[in-house]
């Protein structure tokens, strides 16, 4: 079906999960929903925002303008604009429209009748954010902990903090989510490069089916995971990544306060060696 009868097919009402047919209807190529209204608002709200924090602040340098959360002093508690409350503004609409964004997709989903993996993958991307900056500073009980909005100072937030706790490759979470990533890069490697090779054979040759593909890894180690199951991987390896990322950090403070090369100690610590 050629792409425009599709969408003529599919650009229905129904499917929303707020509002019933309220601003269900698309602008161009774009659908809108009541979702869409709150993500433009909360993205124009808190961009707006992040510019009055740097016009506050010494510098117009991209690399260096940054709006740090409040100090700890102020604990959980609102702080003045100009003291962190600006960067806890940021936060909430950023959150705002994040989660518009993903409730946007799940509504588009609903309208095709699709599953609704889309918006579940990029809820995970949204909890390692809110992890960062809600679930551990509450945890650790002052907004201050969160990490502060700029280029080179986010940079130094994550380098302090892992120096906070010695070495923090020897957390072991992070060591989980980091061979997560490096795993999901060498999938997504052997999925495009397979996929790419099939639809570029030699000249004159017909385009590959996955008959090939699946014949090319039987071939080189003997398994074959398919065509649906490499997406399964794929998705898996990635949501785990984030997932074991919000764990690792979530876990260093609130659940462990001394270096994490002393969490090892359990091993030197077992029964066996006496
Ligand atoms: C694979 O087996 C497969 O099925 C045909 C793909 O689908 C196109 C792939 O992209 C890849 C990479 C594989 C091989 C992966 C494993 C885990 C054996």
């Amino acid at each position: 079906m050629a792409m425009l009868s599709f969408e003529q097919k599919y650009r229905v009402r129904g499917g929303t999960l707020i509002g019933g047919d309220l601003f269900d209807f698309w602008v161009g190529p774009l659908y809108v929903g009541f979702f869409g209204v709150t993500t433009i608002f909360f993205s124009l709200l808190g961009t707006s925002l992040i510019l009055w924090g740097a016009a506050l602040g010494p510098t117009w340098n991209v690399w260096r303008i940054s709006i740090a959360p409040p100090d700890l002093s102020y604990g959980l508690a609102f702080a003045p604009l100009k003291a962190g409350g600006l960067w806890q503004l940021i936060t909430i609409c950023a959150l705002g429209a994040f989660v518009s964004w993903a409730l946007r997709q799940a509504e588009i989903a609903r309208k095709l009748g699709m599953g609704l993996h889309i918006p579940l993958a990029y809820s995970v991307a949204i909890f390692a954010y809110f992890s960062l900056v809600v679930v551990r500073p509450v945890l650790m009980g002052a907004w201050g902990y969160g990490f502060p909005y700029g280029i080179m100072s986010h940079l130094d937030w994550v380098s302090n903090t892992g120096y906070q706790y010695l070495h923090f490759h020897y957390n072991p979470a992070h060591m989980i989510a980091v061979s997560f990533f490096f795993t999901n890069a060498l999938a997504l490697g052997l999925h495009g490069s397979l996929v790419l090779s099939a639809a570029n054979p030699q000249k004159g040759q017909p385009v590959k089916t996955p008959e090939h593909e699946n014949v090319f890894f039987r071939d080189l180690i003997g398994y074959s995971i398919g065509t649906l199951g490499i997406h399964r991987l794929g998705l898996f390896l990635a949501l785990s990544a984030a997932l074991w990322s919000a764990v690792c950090i979530i876990i260093s403070g609130p659940f462990w306060t001394r270096g994490w090369p002393e969490w090892w100690g359990w091993w030197l610590n077992l029964p066996i060696w006496k």
